[in-house]
């Protein structure tokens, strides 16, 4: 079983169903367990900020599938649940991003890893915080990137009842 740690988010609709069923849906993967889940966090949005404050929440999973049969299996999820994508950053009903797959580093067209943006971050790395213990990997400082984000916009909203 591979190590892989997974983010989501949400802006549309019943965000905290939205969340719930992301993590349910992930663990009835084949061969996936869900091992650990963060706190659920209000988040205000990123990039494009003329939208509603997102819920994002990050999961660890143990899994056979393989990075790219793993992050075509969030993208299904995510269409499922009627995700559309009209232009980039846009609301969303549900985002399910693969962040680090072990200490896999590719990059190629269809997934990059670890994600290329997750650094920049505060509503990916502070519910990452919660699961992950080291956030160190080799190449790529995840706790430097925790210690100087912007924390403000970045509140508490629940714990995950799954
Ligand atoms: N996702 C984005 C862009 N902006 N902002 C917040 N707060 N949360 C997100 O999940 C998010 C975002 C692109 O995936
Ligand atoms: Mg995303
Ligand atoms: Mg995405």
């Amino acid at each position: 079983m591979k190590k892989a740690y997974i983010g989501i988010g949400t802006n549309i609709g019943d965000r905290l169903y939205n969340i719930r069923n992301a993590v349910r849906a992930l663990g009835l993967l084949p061969g996936t367990q869900v091992t650990k889940v963060s706190s659920v966090y209000e988040t205000d949005p990123w990039g494009y900020t003329d939208q509603d404050d997102f819920l994002n929440a990050c999961v660890e999973v143990e899994t056979n599938l393989s990075p790219k049969a793993l992050l075509g299996a969030c993208l299904g999820i995510e269409a499922a649940s009627g995700r559309e994508r009209p232009f980039k950053n846009a609301p969303r009903i549900l985002d399910i991003d693969l962040l680090l797959y072990e200490d896999v580093m590719m990059g190629e067209p269809e997934l990059v890893l670890p994600h290329p943006r997750m650094h920049e971050r505060p509503f990916v790395l502070i519910p990452l915080k919660d699961i992950l213990e080291t956030l160190q990997f080799d190449d790529i400082n995840l706790k430097e990137s925790y210690k100087n984000c912007d924390k403000t916009g970045v509140n508490k909203y629940c714990d995950m009842n799954i």
